[in-house]
């Protein structure tokens, strides 16, 4: 090999480390400042690509296809679903699209181990979503038995396995109990294993017609709408949950990914048997529709300064009251001894490779245009 190629190669070497350095680093959690380029366009083919107060729609299926669309979507195909002692095999075939509506067929088939058959779709690492609004349009299917739900999951876990890295449930319902739907979310902290998840049930019938599920998802605040009205929502408390690391009761400052499924029986969807007279069964979907804020066209104002600072229960961990801004807060910075040391998606921080000693700490609110708050008082903060 001559030296000419050598060094061609040694550069590339270096160059393909260097982006899978930057890379991993953006994986980090609490240095993702979400998305830092605005002026956002819209999605090609998305028939609502704009809503008041700068939302963009930025992905969305129409479902304007023959056909599921595979750069938009990944099929889970198992038998084994979620995990809950579910008895469909998921598979390709039951997922169809036509006039614009997706559909999820449930069947009575035998398909090797299995006598129901169901479809599951993913949009992960196609469609990976951090902040912003998700509307889906949908309409439960009927049957005793079924177990629809519209769902997210983190990208990357970078917490870990369930519970810790979350889940949110924008929409599931149970056949055998049609006139409710049921919005949760699962964290390390909270969630069904512990009888601690947080969600509510919603009287409604969702079967007969198709209606907009819809998660808005600001930094440290879930809302649930269902049809433009917010049903329930959900806030980080600092304060309430300063015992534990943050992302134990607040893991949603993280990319998830959107899934749709119809499960057949299970410990939820299956808990009074399944009526096999109901089969075939349908979960339609008319559209996905992500919004993303253009925040460089509404945002005005910078954020409030953060006013009071806490030592946590938790070991060399501070938390504050939150700032508040015209359009949010992206991240805090903070400060020890008046240089800047790390930054917080959340109000909370917990100081590592920092020697045993007294500080003085000071923290700034970061909205998501850049714009910075003035400097909060200075907090006496010792480090064991
Ligand atoms: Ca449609
Ligand atoms: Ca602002």
């Amino acid at each position: 090999m001559n030296n000419y190629v050598k060094r061609i190669i040694l550069t590339f070497l270096i160059l393909t480390t260097t982006i899978l350095l930057v890379a991993c680093q953006n994986g980090n959690g609490e240095n993702n400042n979400g998305n830092d380029k605005y002026n956002l366009e819209p999605a090609p083919g998305c028939l609502v690509p704009y809503l008041d107060g700068g939302w963009v729609c930025t992905w969305a299926d129409e479902f304007k296809l023959d056909q599921v669309d595979p750069f938009k979507w990944n099929f889970e195909i198992n038998d084994s679903g979620g995990g809950n002692n579910e008895l469909q095999y998921y598979i390709k075939d039951n997922a169809t699209v036509k006039d614009g509506i997706l559909t999820i067929t449930g069947k009575h088939e035998t398909f090797r181990t299995r006598q129901y058959t169901s479809s599951r779709i993913t949009t992960h690492r196609k469609g990976d979503f951090r902040y912003g609004r998700i509307q889906i349009r949908a309409k439960n299917p009927v049957g005793r038995g079924t177990w629809p739900a519209i769902w997210m999951m983190p990208t990357r876990s970078i917490y870990g396995g369930w519970p810790r890295s979350g889940e949110i449930d924008i929409m599931e319902y149970v056949g055998y109990d049609p006139s409710k739907i049921h919005t949760t979310i699962h964290t390390a902290k909270f969630n069904h294993k512990l009888g601690t998840q947080i969600g509510k049930s919603m009287t409604m019938n969702s079967t007969n017609d198709f209606h907009v599920y819809e998660l808005e998802w600001n930094p440290g605040e879930l809302i649930w709408k269902v049809d433009g009205k917010q049903v329930f929502n959900i806030v980080y408390n600092a304060k309430l949950n300063d015992d534990v690391p943050y992302w134990e009761a607040h893991p949603f400052d993280q990319e998830f990914y959107l899934i749709l499924n119809l499960a057949i029986g299970g410990d939820w969807g299956g808990a009074k048997g399944v009526d096999n007279k109901a089969f075939p069964t349908y979960f339609q979907i008319d559209y996905v529709r992500y919004y993303q804020r253009d925040f460089e066209k509404v945002d005005k104002k910078a954020p409030t300064k953060v006013e009071y600072i806490y030592k946590s229960r938790l070991a060399n961990t501070i938390h504050w009251d939150k700032a508040t801004d015209d359009y949010g807060v992206s991240h805090y910075k903070i400060l020890v001894d008046g240089e800047e040391f790390g930054q917080a998606n959340l109000q909370q921080f917990t100081f590592k490779n920092l020697d045993p000693g007294d500080y003085m700490i000071e923290i700034i609110a970061v909205d998501f245009t850049g714009k910075e708050s003035e400097i909060s008082p200075k907090f006496q903060y010792k480090q064991q």
